[in-house]
């Protein structure tokens, strides 16, 4: 494998931009790891845990929080306690929940996904009223609506407040609950300038993850009410998430979550440095203006090749990145890359459309 920009500091490592899980901890996480006090947390005895528990809840103005060992394990978690087998879940067509957890919904919850398409990513109460089913004994029935925020497969796309907030007013009117895909809602808050907790308070359940931009090394963060939090604790178990003195990985994710919020932006920076950038690259397709956050999408049809090909290429320059269609490549931003990393990645991807042109010419 190929060291991270950062370890190596030179400019034969390789720069990682397939995802912002691929931060590495920072020195201060692992000296909070080694020194953490632990407990084991299925008796619910591990101190570092409960106060990352307690934290998250605090900062997210709720009852209780609950620790998994991964993004997907916490929305699993949420579709299960909301639902019943049965029931239809209305989600966004690229959202995590319906494309990338391979179908846990379906497998381990019973339901259905009940997928709207967008060009953004970015559900609205009009198109989610148009697939609820009517009552009857025809039709499975909605059981829950999750929304995506930031939206991942959209390019980090936001959801505007104000309708985020009607879409939960209006479910709650047919008390349809509502769980949020926050794995990166804290990117969401430092774009729009508001806190975590103004952003999220009409969802009953919030899934956020310290692995992603806030760089810990592993797991994510269920948030809600606490009669949610005691059902879902148990599907925890259930489904074998219960884990023991833990605390090594709770004390990353509360300097995770205490200080990575501040240096987000950083990220958000060089996306839109990095979107720039491609954008002048003849055959690239992307509007820099729609990347908001840390992730960039950019179409690469017009340069001959295959998102798969531009990824090989990319690739033997040490540069990372990954194709999420057969003509889009992905690049995330995060802490582990630097702005002279970014400016590799233009340079690289310049050199090889430069060089596709002259063969397709
Ligand atoms: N996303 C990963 C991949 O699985 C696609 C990535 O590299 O972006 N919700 C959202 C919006 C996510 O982007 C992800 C992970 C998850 C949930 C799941 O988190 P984990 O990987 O911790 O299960």
């Amino acid at each position: 494998m190929y060291e991270s920009s950062k370890d190596a500091n030179s400019v034969t490592a390789a720069v990682d931009l397939r995802s912002d899980t691929v931060t590495r901890p920072t020195p201060a996480m692992r000296r909070a790891m080694a020194e953490a006090e632990v407990g084991d947390d299925v008796y619910g005895e591990d101190p570092t845990v409960n106060k990352l528990q307690q934290r998250a809840a605090a900062i997210f103005g709720r009852e209780a929080a609950l620790f998994v060992p991964s993004g997907s394990m916490g929305n699993l978690l949420a579709i299960k306690t909301w639902t019943r087998p049965g029931l239809e879940v209305i989600c966004e067509q690229r959202a995590h929940v319906n494309q990338y957890e391979l179908a846990s919904m379906s497998a381990v919850a019973g339901c259905m996904p009940r997928p709207i398409a967008t060009q953004d990513g970015i559900l609205t109460w009009t198109m989610i009223e148009s697939m609820l089913r009517p009552k009857g004994y025809h039709y499975s029935q909605t059981g829950l609506v999750t929304v995506e925020n930031t939206h991942n497969m959209a390019g980090g796309t936001i959801y505007p407040l104000e309708l985020a907030e009607e879409i939960c007013d209006r479910a709650h009117e047919l008390k349809l609950p509502l769980h949020l895909d926050g794995a990166r809602i804290f990117n969401a808050s430092v774009a729009l300038g508001k806190s975590v907790k103004d952003l999220t308070r009409k969802f009953d359940s919030i899934m956020f993850c310290l692995s992603k931009g806030l760089g810990a090394p592993v797991g994510s963060m269920l948030v809600g009410s606490r009669d949610f939090i005691d059902k879902a604790h148990i599907y925890r178990k259930m489904l074998g998430g219960g884990m023991r003195q833990v605390g090594v990985l709770a004390a990353a994710g509360l300097i995770a979550l205490e200080e990575s919020p501040k240096t987000l932006h950083r990220d958000h920076e060089n996306a839109r440095h990095l979107a720039e950038g491609l954008s002048k690259i003849p055959g690239i397709a992307l509007d820099p203006k729609n990347v908001v956050t840390n992730i960039v999408i950019f179409a690469v049809r017009g340069t001959g090749k295959t998102a798969a090909e531009i990824s090989a290429e990319l690739g033997k320059r040490k540069i990372l990145a990954g194709a999420t269609d057969k003509y889009s490549v992905r690049m995330v931003t995060h802490c582990d890359v630097d702005r002279a990393g970014i400016d590799r990645a233009i340079a690289a991807l310049e050199e090889i459309c430069k060089a596709s042109h002259r063969t397709h010419a």
